[in-house]
């Protein structure tokens, strides 16, 4: 496993670099490899559950018709976890940066994972409690805010709040103190943006998002012919900018940044060039897991992000059920529509339950160790990503032509700002790992590009979401 995995992130390099010119036979060589590695990956998806999970007993959870079944797991097949996951395993990886300090001394110890969940989900919390009917007027368990907190913060969250919410609702006074000690001009608590999970969303901030998601599929694609002949869509110009730049975006010192950008950037793009009024909501992975495939986020209603394939089959129900999907497979950037398929599975939903989200955040304490347990494989980030599944959800280059890609990347970017909130002071400069291209390691200078979906920035001005970019980033999540 370590020889594959390392052979095959290898072969993923070379790829990266093989790319403009873009050689038909590199590509099946990798394929090839990855495919290689399957057995990994189905060792990764069938992982026993979490026996700690706080968000209610898994073995009440329904059985799933939509397991890794029949036709659809060929494609969970090719895209394996190992093509996601860390260089941990590689033997190159380096050891902590310099350029980072040492938080380990950080002042408030975290509450512990098996120690503190039982104090607000206890009261009959299993998932039958689960308001599926919360409809427009989410009212369940409001978790508790900061009272100083403006109004729109304390909206209450449609479900009880999992151990990871009660570290955000915990921790966000440290973000109000850093701001009294270094106000940031023009972005506040009280004016910043608040992302919120997709069932804190009213019905009809979720339809607003996916309307203004189809806007964006429909409008005309910046990215020329020239570059990327299946480039159809402004939306496409997304998932070109992911495919081109896949082998240095993974892995990589700017693994974190990187998506928090491109994350905004489309939240932007739905914004200004869409006329969406909200921000990008997240997808809380705990909250599904028991039952991913008839959750709000995937049960293929109107109000959902769009449903299950059936058999293998294009996922043909809830918004986007005329989705082409026009880029990919893997690094090709040709023109090859074809329809949407997702492999939602229960399974891979149980690598990011709350426990391990929490863990994640508060046993790394240094962005080395955080950055890599987050994408290790059976991690949270290719658990999130294999929870989607089918094409192009689990394809490594081509992820972001299923519109879940945001939701899920909005999750890792808020367990990202959530991490930095555990130490302001260090972790809003804190940055490890390697460059793809270089010999050295990542710094605060280096850059950042988005190609045609956003400007060349440097990844240090990406590291603060309040008041990062320059300014233009302000924002926080619920
Ligand atoms: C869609 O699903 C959500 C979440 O379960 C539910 O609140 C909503 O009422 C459903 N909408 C329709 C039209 O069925
Ligand atoms: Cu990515």
């Amino acid at each position: 496993m370590q020889l594959s995995s390392t052979l095959t992130w290898a072969l993923l390099l070379v790829s990266a670099e093989a790319k403009q010119r873009s050689s038909c036979s590199s590509t099946k060589t990798v394929w090839a490899t990855i495919t290689e590695t399957e057995n990994c990956a189905s060792r990764c998806q069938h992982r026993p559950s979490a026996t700690a999970s706080i968000s209610g007993p898994l073995e009440s959870a329904p059985a799933q018709s939509s397991e890794p079944t029949s036709p659809g797991s060929s494609v969970g097949s090719i895209y394996t976890s190992e093509a996601w996951s860390s260089i941990a395993l590689s033997s190159d990886v380096k050891p902590e940066s310099t350029t980072e300090a040492d938080t380990t001394s950080s002042t408030t110890p975290l509450p512990s994972a098996s120690s503190s969940p039982s104090t607000t989900i206890a009261e009959g919390s299993t998932s039958s409690d689960i308001p599926a009917s919360s409809d427009d007027a989410p009212s369940t368990s409001a978790s508790s805010t900061a009272e100083s907190l403006p109004e729109p913060t304390v909206r209450p969250r449609a479900y009880p709040a999992d151990v990871v919410d009660q570290l955000r609702d915990s921790s966000i006074e440290k973000l109000e103190a850093h701001l009294e000690r270094n106000p940031v001009p023009g972005c506040t608590l009280e004016t910043a943006a608040i992302r919120r999970e997709w069932s804190d969303l009213t019905i009809s901030e979720r339809q607003d998002y996916t309307s203004a998601v189809q806007c964006l599929m429909n409008k005309p694609a910046k990215t020329p012919a020239n570059v990327a002949s299946g480039a159809k869509s402004r939306y496409d110009d997304f998932v070109v900018t992911h495919i081109q730049q896949t082998g240095s975006i993974h892995n990589t010192a700017n693994f974190l940044t990187w998506h928090r950008y491109f994350t905004w950037a489309y939240e932007t793009a739905l914004r200004d060039e869409c006329g969406y009024k909200g921000f990008q909501p997240y997808w809380n992975w705990d909250r599904y897991a028991d039952d991913p495939v008839n959750s709000p986020l995937f049960n293929g209603n109107a109000s959902s992000i769009g449903g299950n394939s059936v058999n293998g089959d294009c996922a043909e129900t809830g918004p986007f059920e005329k989705l082409t999907v026009n880029l990919g497979p893997g690094y090709s950037l040709n023109y090859n529509p074809r329809c949407l398929t997702r492999h939602v599975s229960r399974s891979s939903a149980q690598q990011c339950t709350a426990d391990k989200t929490f863990n994640l955040i508060s046993q790394t304490s240094t962005i080395a160790s955080f950055q890599e347990t987050m994408q290790t494989p059976g991690g949270v980030h290719a658990g999130g990503h294999f929870t989607i599944g089918g094409d192009p959800g689990s394809d490594f280059y081509v992820s972001p032509g299923d519109p879940a890609f945001f939701l899920h990347h909005a999750m890792v970017d808020r367990v990202y700002w959530l991490w930095q909130l555990q130490d302001l002071d260090t972790r809003l400069s804190a940055v490890a790992g390697r460059v793809i291209g270089s010999r050295s390691q990542g710094s605060l200078d280096d850059d950042v590009n988005l190609g045609y979906s956003g400007p060349g920035v440097t990844l240090g001005s990406l590291l603060d979401t309040m008041g990062g970019k320059d300014g233009a980033f302000c924002y926080f999540y619920m």
